[in-house]
């Protein structure tokens, strides 16, 4: 190899390393011979249960406390509520501009707790409460992402996210608010209803790598402003084929 090639080579893996997303695109195609991937993710065990989160201001219209929103579980179905399941990578695949996140603060929680978006779309923003929500959002615990005070009941901010990451939403008000927003370049996420299931439609045919994520119930302790304290988030990944027109079915268990 030439010194010139060498060098150009460094190059390119430093540009690599420092801006991996660079490297990485999403391309919409006709999706015509999809596959589908469905399946549950269950809590194997005795289903823990958690203590409900103290108000620390406003509770004359939040209330003192509200249920704690990290492990919800179908006592039925044993189905886990709001674990997010995606595709680890995808090149290409069906189209994502109806894909419209909206992240409400209503009644001091914030609406829906987990949900997905495509990078380099927007997020509405909304406050449905009288009373004043500070948003808060980082991407894998350090970049900030936005910073934003919604003072007005019924207002709505949009604002366009393009970092791609799991990205945590807290409340600068109240400290018992959270939510989690995972940022993809693809459409192919889903978030857990009730009962734990979820579906992905119109997935080109292939092998893929499947990843659950949950933002786990482990209560470690309280932040100097008693903002609870989780254990890391609990991820697991399954390596899959989807056939042509045809369904794969993968079941993740919690515990
Ligand atoms: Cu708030």
């Amino acid at each position: 190899m030439s010194r010139s090639l060498r060098r150009c080579s460094v190059l390119l893996l430093a540009l690599g390393i420092l801006w991996p997303e660079a490297a990485r695109s999403y391309d919409v195609v006709e999706v015509r011979d999809g596959g589908t991937i469905t399946g549950q993710v269950t809590f194997s065990g005795e289903i823990p249960k958690l203590e409900p989160l103290t108000v620390p201001k406003d509770a004359d219209f939040c209330g003192p406390t509200v249920p704690s929103e990290a492990l919800v579980v179908s006592p039925k179905s044993k189905g886990v509520k709001n674990t997010v399941v995606y595709l680890e990578e995808i090149a290409k695949g069906k189209d994502f501009r109806s894909v419209r996140p909206i992240l409400d603060n209503a009644k001091c929680l914030m609406a829906p707790h987990v949900l997905g978006m495509v990078k380099g779309t927007d997020l509405a923003i909304k406050n449905s409460d009288p009373l004043l929500h500070n948003m808060h959002a980082v991407v894998d615990g350090k970049a900030m992402v936005f910073n934003l005070a919604l003072p007005i009941q019924g207002q709505t901010i949009a604002r366009r996210v393009r970092k791609t990451g799991m990205i945590t939403v807290t409340c600068d008000s109240h400290t018992h608010m959270r939510a989690h927003l995972l940022v993809l370049d693809h459409p192919y996420f889903a978030i857990t209803d009730e009962n734990g299931a979820f579906a992905l439609a119109d997935v080109p045919p292939g092998k893929y790598k499947l990843v659950v994520w949950h933002e786990s119930w482990k209560l470690l302790g309280y932040d100097k402003d008693k903002r609870p304290l989780y254990d890391q988030p609990i991820v697991q990944t399954r390596e899959i084929e989807v056939p042509a027109k045809g369904t794969v079915r993968v079941n993740f268990e919690l515990k």
